[in-house]
């Protein structure tokens, strides 16, 4: 160990020789605090040029490293992160290889003993999540904006994973926040970059680096719960899918299980090779932004299934032929349905949705006598109730479906499900989802995003509606009353945590929903959305276009909430 002072104010703190007889040494850099590093619905999201600016990626992991490793018994900084492995890995969008490198080289410095990398820097959410499962890690770092645009003016986004898989709860965010106000320095290693492509170990500083296949665990898991014999049956006798992986993190993953593995013919999968700045696509796996998708399941010759996932491959977007089916749907058949597939053949523990999830699973809860559990937007808070074995399947509005399989939502595992649905039921996907209207009635659903708009016309509008909130139970709109107008609490039934603030809703005596809310993952001024839904049990008056079953709700939240004179848009800029 030796003590130095070097002239760009980094001082030597350790060094070592390398067999490379280069030298390698941790140093501690000076840093300020940037404002604004407080993560949000999942994780730090930021444009990319926010990420590239010197130490601003740096003192976020800094900030997560010193949280992570706690106060020894004296309040000084502890080492609970000292001799522990790390997952690490992104979608591979724009920044993914030189955040991985940075990353890397705070780790060493902070103790982490090992880090299981992704070859090339590449990994799932879902398979990442899988990763810190199976290895029984300390936690993981993912590195992804999900379904934002990518490239060099496109969206980045970094968020830790605890060794549950699953993202990591509000305290942790915000203590690593917290920490973010108020660093002074970092602790880094100032090695060359190391060789992120080929598989095998290495070494950087004190620590393990173990480049991984970044499929392999992943796909174990899912041949754990699916039978692999019926799908490749179904290809072999001719079943046709089209899978659009948005040029984003899922295609490798599709290609290995759905064309390597089952025989899918070589094509199933489009879009397949992730692209650091996603080829332009979009990768919002909704009816907008997979619009190539859309239509080939509209043409003369559309396969018998399409799906898309998005940005890291956690969202999914299921289609049949000529029809969409929306995600609320999607949770209410596959819980219906659940024990046709060999990893819930005994059933289902329970369920939960996020509160602005349409109420189609409510029912399906209700008949088959599971519990149902409604959370805040946000997959870290189904983790409690999958960690204590109160749910086995959750899903949300948001294009996200998952089990306790992993703690995060899952693309790909979304998609065999629905092909094994298919498979073990002989039905398409427009008879499965028509037919379960017929049984349980129809909960017509959209979303309206107003994108862009002034963050302080946004705040306004929540602040008013929420002052607004007492006088509206009890008020009739048309043929309908509010019933219930609250701002959603969430207290978690496992550890009693409460979440307040978490969106704006108006229940209505029919079972009708308006909700408002903010969006939490957006980079650029605020978004709001507002989620509409009615439910229709008569099957005669199941088939009416969905933005025109909902048009009575739209006005009514636009007499509520003045949406259009306060942000000057004459409508949503995306209606799903
Ligand atoms: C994230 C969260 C989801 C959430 C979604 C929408 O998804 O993981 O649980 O539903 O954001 O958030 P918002 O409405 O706040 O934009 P992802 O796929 O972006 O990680």
């Amino acid at each position: 160990m030796k003590t130095d002072t070097q002239g760009n104010g980094a001082k030597l703190v350790s060094f070592q020789l390398t067999e490379r007889s280069d030298i390698m040494a941790i140093i501690t850099i000076p840093t300020q605090p940037f404002a604004g590093q407080r993560p949000g619905t999942s994780g730090l999201r930021k444009k990319v040029t926010v990420f590239q600016q010197p130490r601003y990626l740096e003192n976020f992991v800094q900030a997560l490293c010193d949280v992570l490793n706690g106060p020894d018994a004296n309040g000084h900084p502890g080492r609970l992160l000292h001799g522990q492995t790390l997952v690490l890995g992104g979608d591979g969008r724009f920044h993914n290889r030189a955040a991985v490198q940075t990353i890397l080289k705070l780790a060493a410095a902070n103790g982490v003993a090992r880090v299981l990398l992704g070859q090339g820097g590449i990994l799932s959410t879902p398979a990442a999540s899988a990763v810190i499962r199976r290895h029984q890690t300390f936690g993981g770092i993912i590195l992804s904006a999900s379904h934002n645009p990518g490239g060099p003016y496109g969206d980045f986004g970094i968020k830790y994973n605890a060794g549950n898989g699953g993202p990591a709860n509000e305290t942790l965010t915000e203590a690593v926040y917290a920490r973010t106000q108020v660093l002074t320095q970092l602790c880094i290693s100032d090695a060359a970059d190391i060789d992120i492509d080929t598989l095998g170990m290495q070494q950087l500083e004190q620590m393990q680096v173990q480049v991984i296949d970044p499929v392999a665990d992943y796909a174990a898991v899912m041949r754990s719960l699916f039978d692999f014999d019926l799908l490749r049956g179904m290809f072999k006798k001719g079943f046709t899918l089209r899978v659009d992986a948005m040029n984003a993190v899922g295609g490798p993953y599709a290609r290995a299980i759905l064309e390597a593995e089952l025989g899918a013919p070589a094509g199933t999968v489009v879009n397949a090779v992730p692209l650091q700045d996603f080829g332009d696509l979009h990768p919002d796996p909704n009816p907008v932004n997979a619009e190539d998708l859309i239509a080939h399941m509209a043409a003369s010759d559309a396969p018998d299934f399409g799906a898309a996932m998005d940005g890291d491959a956690d969202r999914n977007m299921v289609v049949g032929r000529h029809f969409v089916v929306s995600p609320s749907d999607s949770l209410a058949v596959m819980t219906a349905h659940a024990r046709l597939i060999p990893g819930y053949r005994s059933g289902l523990l329970g369920v939960a949705r996020s509160m602005p999830t349409s109420a189609a699973v409510d029912r399906v809860a209700k008949a088959l006598n599971l519990s149902c559990f409604e959370t805040p937007t946000g997959w870290k808070f189904f983790g409690n109730l999958l960690d204590a074995g109160r749910v086995t399947l959750c899903g949300e509005e948001s294009y996200g479906t998952g089990s306790s399989h992993v703690r995060e939502k899952d693309g790909l595992w979304a998609i065999l499900f629905w092909l094994s649905l298919q498979g073990a039921t002989g039905k398409s996907v427009e008879t499965l989802v028509r037919e379960h209207w017929q049984t349980y009635g129809r909960n017509y659903y959209t979303r309206h995003d107003y994108e862009g708009i002034a963050v302080d016309v946004a705040n306004t509008l929540m602040a008013d509606l929420r002052v607004a909130l007492p006088a509206l139970p009890g008020r009739v709109f048309g043929q309908r009353t509010v019933s219930l107008a609250d701002d959603f609490a969430y207290v978690d039934p496992v550890d009693g945590s409460v979440s307040k603030n978490q969106g704006i809703r108006l229940l209505f005596d029919d079972g009708a929903r308006v909700i408002f809310r903010l969006s939490g993952t957006g980079t650029e001024g605020a978004t709001l959305r507002l989620y509409l839904e009615r439910y229709v049990a008569d099957p005669a008056r199941q088939n009416e276009p969905v933005q025109l079953a909902l048009a009575d709700l739209a006005a009514i939240a636009e007499q509520v909430a003045g949406i259009r004179v306060r942000t000057g848009m004459a409508g949503p800029s995306v209606a799903t």
